[in-house]
């Protein structure tokens, strides 16, 4: 077995002694209420999942063992020559629990490596699409086309122990991983490119070679891939990707069709996609008023426009932080370290300065800061990338990192099926009448 099965199965098995430890002791603890309003209103603020990989703090943004983004930067190891870090290490860290030396990073980019190789049947099912379907479409169905090689779905199929479940989802999940790349750098390339490949080079470390197969071959592009592949990776288990994916999961769907249903959680424009919003709505607001360097001024007006009409203004807001998000902030460090006069960029930069102010000033707004997506796509325009609408299949490629290994985590633990209450309002109706003891009678 692979020294880092070995080694994830160690940390799950002490893990897992713990946590029967502690429910054997607290089981029965009462962490806090539950109001009406939560199960009306998306349930904010109710702690009801457990998830191993990363943990979301309001004010300080996402920590991976207690690590924050700015200490990720400076303590996962880097490429060579670069001062990004690897995504690969991140994922060590999330499965491991701690900073894998660059040994240890080597290894996991050389078993990536190895099972990297996507079979020509899903190009073939993701070319019956029509070119102009949308990028995360694609992507997903060549993601479904791939089940067909799970191994955990064949596993299961033969009928194998419940003791085994970790390793087949650990399988699937390292080439998951590995073949995303491919099949997203195929959905770049035949949407926006003639449908020319580029052949992944070997040599590379595994976000390097996703951005060479997408065709940018320049080392700031790199090492901006490593840096965006690190900071969209995982963001605790209640956002809808991860959510999407641990429920999926838990039916012991297999890794694909789980990842798969995270994913169309992914594409829905409250989250993932709000990157290429943010990037429409830039574009727009340039087009709209015949400038390419909107005025703090002019930024105010079409912010008070957007929300005139009844829309969001993509890129702010959050359900859980409140404050700007770390993520942004170092997309921000990226654009002022590496393009500090790109225009588009500095507009970013000046809608920061405008938009919470007036977001604050609607007095419903929670959190009136940026969150991760409010920067991403003007770092991609500035090496080229102009194709919005393919923002969000980046971003999906991250995210498998933070939600496979959280399902690898669900079933090394044996976390069982999800499966909540439900209630009708004229359920609701009677319990408040008095006219049942229990909600939900
Ligand atoms: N622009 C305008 N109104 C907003 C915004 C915003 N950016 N953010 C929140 N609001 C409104 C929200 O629509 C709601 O209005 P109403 O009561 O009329 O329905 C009110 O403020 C209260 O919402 P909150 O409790 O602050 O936010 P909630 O937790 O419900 O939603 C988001 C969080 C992220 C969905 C919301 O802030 C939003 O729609 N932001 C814009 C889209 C976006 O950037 N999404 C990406 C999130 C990050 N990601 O990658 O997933
Ligand atoms: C995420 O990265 O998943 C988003 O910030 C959304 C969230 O955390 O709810």
């Amino acid at each position: 077995m692979e020294e880092f099965k070995v080694k994830f199965k160690e940390q799950a098995d002490k893990l897992g002694a713990e946590i029967k430890t502690l429910l054997q002791e607290h089981g029965n603890t009462v962490i806090g209420e539950t109001t009406l309003a939560q199960i009306y209103q998306g349930m904010r603020g109710m702690t009801a999942l457990v998830t191993e990989t990363s943990l979301l703090d309001a004010q300080d943004g996402i920590r991976f063992k207690r690590r924050s983004i700015p200490e990720l930067r400076e303590q996962l190891p880097k490429a060579k020559g670069g001062s990004e870090p690897l995504p690969e290490a991140l994922f060590y860290l999330m499965m491991i629990g701690e900073i894998p030396t660059e040994e240890d990073v080597e290894n996991l980019s050389a078993i990536l490596q190895r099972r990297s190789h996507v079979p020509t049947y899903v190009f073939d099912t993701m070319k019956a699409l029509p070119k102009d379907t949308h990028p995360m479409t694609q992507f997903v169905v060549g993601v479904m086309a791939l089940q067909a090689e799970s191994v955990f779905a064949k596993r299961y199929a033969e009928g194998f122990s419940k003791k085994e479940y970790w390793e087949a989802t650990l399988e699937d999940t390292l080439n998951l991983i590995a073949r995303l790349p491919h099949i997203a750098a195929f959905v770049y390339r035949r949407k926006y490119k003639g449908g020319k490949a580029v052949q992944p080079d070997g040599m590379l470390d595994w976000a390097a070679n996703f951005a060479h197969m997408l065709g940018y071959d320049n080392e700031e592009f790199k090492e901006l891939m490593r840096l965006y592949m690190v900071i969209h990776a995982d963001h605790e288990g209640g956002n809808v990707s991860a959510h999407a994916t641990h429920l999926v999961g838990s039916a012991l769907s297999d890794p694909y069709l789980s990842y798969a249903a995270g994913m169309n959680g992914l594409a829905g424009p409250l989250h993932g996609l709000a990157n290429q919003e943010v990037i429409k709505w830039i574009f727009e607001m340039q087009k709209e008023l015949n400038t390419e360097a909107p005025t703090a001024e002019q930024i105010g007006e079409y912010v008070k426009k957007t929300l005139g009409e009844g829309k969001v203004v993509p890129g702010y807001g959050h359900a859980v932080l409140r404050q700007t998000d770390p993520r942004f902030t170092a997309q921000m460090e990226f654009g002022k370290k590496h393009m500090p006069d790109d225009p588009l960029v500095n507009t970013v930069w000046r809608i920061y300065e405008t938009v919470p102010g007036i977001l604050q000033a609607l007095g419903k707004v929670k959190n009136p800061w940026p969150n991760v997506d409010a920067h991403s796509g003007a770092l991609l325009v500035h090496y080229g990338m102009k194709e919005y609408e393919y923002y969000t299949v980046l971003f999906a490629v991250s995210r498998a990192l933070g939600v496979l290994s959280s399902l690898c985590w669900d079933r090394a633990l044996g976390m069982p099926l999800e499966r909540p209450k439900s209630v009708t309002t004229a359920a609701v109706k009677r319990w408040l009448n008095k006219e049942v003891e229990n909600l939900g009678d």
